[in-house]
């Protein structure tokens, strides 16, 4: 039934994608988007100590037009696995905000220690800037205000600090405005500019960043379908001259919005798919999602076109070690499972323990045939056992493999139905011989609802 299901699913995304080179018998379905336990857009990504933290918008599970109510954040050392961490602000940070449906596009950018969230709320609210002290929150409102109201027209803040230590926020749609913030990057000075270039066929969506000598902008280019198009400078408050197209725009798409990184000496795009959703129908809804790719710069400082993302995805960088904790919820790809977060508050009480339960995220929804897959682990030279840590409901067995999704099994554990519900335990099994590096899959088997999943780690 799964092997159909790829099959069907194979043929329809890449009929969509009008991939002709990857049409062969029982080729592996395209595995993108990079995220799919959620529907997310406007993708945020932030080097800070050697990891992509990427915060996103969020498109509700059953959204018809916009319903985005927090912002996510995901992080990556890869880029290819990524490790959800749930909702770190939502809308209910900021007091003076009237509604519950408007979280759209974000950007956080540190500075001293400190991490900057920039959120803008549509229909003339205003952009709001929350702080933390660390990329993963708890975010506050530092202001109890807005930081702009300037028109109908605040959405999309990208901030960027120049080599001089400048910090600038550029916004807007559908004409570019800027401002100088202050070092405190939680007020501005001087007067809110509208940038008189603003670059052709821009339409929402900036994103600023310094490259050598040369300042650029891209954004959400084209309209409709927008792809991602781009605009040099010499300088953080133009004249921007328009460079051409970074990603097409694609009848595979609708909206748009870029996110650009430098890490571990490559360059990423990133961007919106709807693939997710064209994996369950036909239909438009706003159930967007975030994928990524690498991007390239030529020699003179342009930027390489691409027509959409690419169905392998850029190469991973670096291999994940197992012999540490690893939360569930990091995957390379996955099918069928979602994930939960649980307050203490909300979470049950830990019986064997004596104690509440700690917040946590966890997998969930977890049913026969379900797997996470998590690309390019490193055994080293081996394996000795295997830990997870597992909330039974029904119960089920976890089968562990290699390579493919019925790759060879290294190991098995078997979760017994337990009538305690909500007790977390830690269950360990033997693993095979398994070296060097390998995708794991997790394979879930039972009938339905088997259990919650939240950490594994390997053993030597
Ligand atoms: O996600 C809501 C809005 O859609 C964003 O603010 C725009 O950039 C577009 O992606």
């Amino acid at each position: 039934m799964r092997l159909i299901t790829y099959t069907l699913l194979s043929i329809l995304f890449l009929s969509i994608a009008g991939v002709s080179d990857l049409t062969a018998k029982n080729e592996a379905p395209p595995q993108r988007p990079i995220i799919q336990t959620k529907y997310t857009a406007d993708p945020a990504p932030m080097v800070y100590n050697d990891t992509v933290f990427l915060y996103t918008s969020h498109d509700e599970d059953d959204a018809m037009g916009f319903k985005m109510e927090d912002w996510l954040l995901y992080s990556s050392t890869d880029m290819v696995n990524w490790t959800e961490h749930g909702a770190v602000a939502s809308l209910k940070d900021f007091d003076w905000v009237p509604y519950d449906n408007g979280a759209w596009a974000v950007q956080c950018i540190e500075r001293n220690g400190k991490f900057y969230l920039y959120c803008p709320m549509p229909g003339g609210v205003g952009i709001g800037v929350l702080v933390a002290d660390t990329p993963y929150g708890p975010f506050k409102d530092p202001i109890g205000k807005p930081l702009i109201r300037n028109s109908s027209h605040d959405i999309d803040p990208t901030v960027f600090i120049d080599d001089d230590g400048q910090a600038y926020m550029y916004w807007g749609n559908p004409k570019v405005y800027w401002v100088k913030l202050n070092e405190d990057m939680i007020s501005y000075s001087g007067e809110i500019m509208q940038d008189e270039t603003t670059p052709k066929n821009y339409q929402e969506g900036p994103w600023v960043w310094k490259r050598g000598d040369y300042y650029y902008m891209a954004y959400a280019s084209t309209c409709c379908p927008e792809g991602i198009g781009y605009a040099m400078s010499s300088s953080p408050t133009g004249a921007w001259e328009y460079k051409g197209m970074i990603m097409d725009a694609s009848e595979k798409s609708r909206g748009n919005h870029p996110g650009i990184i430098e890490y571990k000496g490559k360059s990423y795009l990133f961007g919106h798919s709807y693939d997710l959703l064209k994996h369950i129908t036909s239909k438009f809804y706003e159930r967007r999602s975030v994928d990524m790719d690498e991007m390239i710069y030529n020699p003179d400082g342009t930027i390489q076109n691409r027509r959409y993302w690419s169905v392998e995805g850029p190469d991973q960088v670096g291999t994940l070690n197992p012999f540490q904790r690893v939360e569930a919820e990091t995957m390379a790809w996955s099918e069928g499972v979602k994930t939960h977060f649980e307050t203490e508050w909300e979470g049950d009480f830990d019986w064997a323990r004596g104690e509440k339960i700690a917040d946590r995220l966890f997998v969930t929804s977890i049913n026969h045939g379900d797997y996470i897959m998590v690309q390019g682990v490193n055994f080293e030279e081996g394996a000795k056992s295997v830990e997870v840590s597992i909330s039974p409901v029904y119960g089920g067995q976890i089968e562990i493999r290699i390579d493919e999704i019925d790759g060879p099994l290294i190991a098995t554990i078997d979760v017994e139905f337990t009538r305690e519900a909500g007790i977390w335990k830690e269950l360990t099994a033997p693993v095979e011989e398994v070296k060097g590096v390998h995708d794991l899959y997790f394979v879930f088997k039972g009938e339905k609802d088997l259990f919650y999943f939240d950490w594994w780690q390997f053993s030597k």
